[in-house]
């Protein structure tokens, strides 16, 4: 299967048109690569009604004639903003659209001396992205391996966790062996948190020794052929205290209810909400203290969002992240994550094995 990049500008123009636009600029890298297949980290992208233009530089001649078959390559010295101008000259545009969230001032400043002054530029926060958060088959198939890859490194992985190995040591593991079996790297800087660091959230790999009696956070991910996967499990080594087998059976459970919940056509907010109900009533949502989970792709953070106030509606084709978590501080923190296919029948979990608790 190869992605299909007709479609997918094709889709874009038809909400040019409802938007009223005669052309659009894109900067942001990932919403380039989804729309024309270029992978380089330079470039801007103009789609017209009826055309198309990558713009690059030198570096990425070669490779951007290989990668990019639907639109025009053009290659430019410098950034490839400052080439728009000359890209639209002669064309008759009224209205163009930029990536309000991936400019920065300055570089609206340049396009507005660049591009001459009868073109009226007009913010499109979010357009590529509300796109790409309905994954089509192929990219399916693909988040599909990501998860499975994240899944192998996850088992590869849990079995080496014993006294006395430091954090840095099993991150160092985990990024090696997503390399290993094919990705081209962790989709974020891989978290292994030990004891009490297990109540931070988002802990860097520490020089900490993990010790017997304490909980540990591996939360891994792996970007396979430019597709995220996401995966958290938290295991005790020992046998643990009730206190712990309660506070991990309430995030199962909250993520039982949160699974449970998903179907096309419920808001982000009421999946959020499902898990939360759960930790309420285990007296511990105050220490769910981040969202459910956020949609995953080309990014590992996208639309849709599973937060308070996400009014986005699940649709079949979206993917996204189920992770509550308690944090306690001083005492620990618990979070079991995994990436969710919407169905029209429900949420198809992708990755593996499922979250039980492990005393190791
Ligand atoms: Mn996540």
């Amino acid at each position: 299967m190869a992605p299909n990049f007709q479609n997918r500008i094709r889709c874009l123009r038809e909400w040019m048109e409802h938007a009223g636009l005669d052309a659009i600029l894109v900067s942001h890298a990932p919403n380039i690569l989804y729309l024309c297949g270029f992978s380089g980290s330079s470039g801007a992208l103009v789609v017209g009604r009826e055309w198309a233009v990558l713009i690059t530089d030198g570096r990425y001649d070669l490779q951007a004639r290989a990668e990019v078959k639907t639109a025009r390559v053009r290659i430019y010295r410098g950034d490839p903003l400052d080439a728009v101008g000359k890209v639209v000259e002669g064309r008759r545009l009224r209205t163009m659209g930029f990536e309000a969230h991936h400019l920065t001032v300055a570089q609206r400043r340049a396009l507005g001396r660049a591009v001459r002054n009868s073109v009226r530029w007009k913010q499109v926060p979010g357009a590529v992205e509300a796109l790409r958060a309905v994954k089509d088959s192929f990219e399916i198939a693909e988040l599909r391996a990501s998860a499975k890859l994240a899944s192998r490194v996850m088992e590869q992985v849990v079995p080496l966790l014993r006294p006395g190995i430091r954090e840095l040591e099993v991150a160092a593991e985990i990024d090696f062996r997503i390399r290993k079996l094919g990705a081209s790297g962790p989709s974020f800087e891989t978290i292994i948190a030990s004891g009490p660091r297990s109540a931070l959230p988002h802990a860097r790999p520490s020089g900490k020794k993990i010790r017997k009696n304490e909980l540990v956070v591996l939360d891994l991910g792996a970007i396979l052929r430019h597709y995220c996967s996401d995966l958290t499990r938290t295991v005790y080594l020992g046998k643990a205290p009730p206190r712990v087998r309660k506070m991990y059976n309430a995030v199962q459970e909250a993520q039982a209810a949160a699974f449970a919940s998903i179907r096309p056509g419920i808001p982000g907010a009421d999946v959020n909400q499902a898990a939360r109900h759960v930790l309420d009533l285990h007296g511990l949502g105050r220490f769910f203290v981040h969202s459910l989970g956020h949609g995953v792709g080309l990014e590992i953070h996208e639309e849709p969002r599973l937060q308070s106030g996400a009014k986005t509606r699940l649709r079949a084709g979206h993917v996204v992240t189920v992770e509550p978590g308690v944090y306690i501080p001083g005492f620990g923190g618990i979070r079991i994550e995994d990436d969710v296919l919407v169905t029209p029948r429900g949420a198809e979990i992708l990755t593996r094995p499922r979250g039980d608790f492990l005393e190791l």
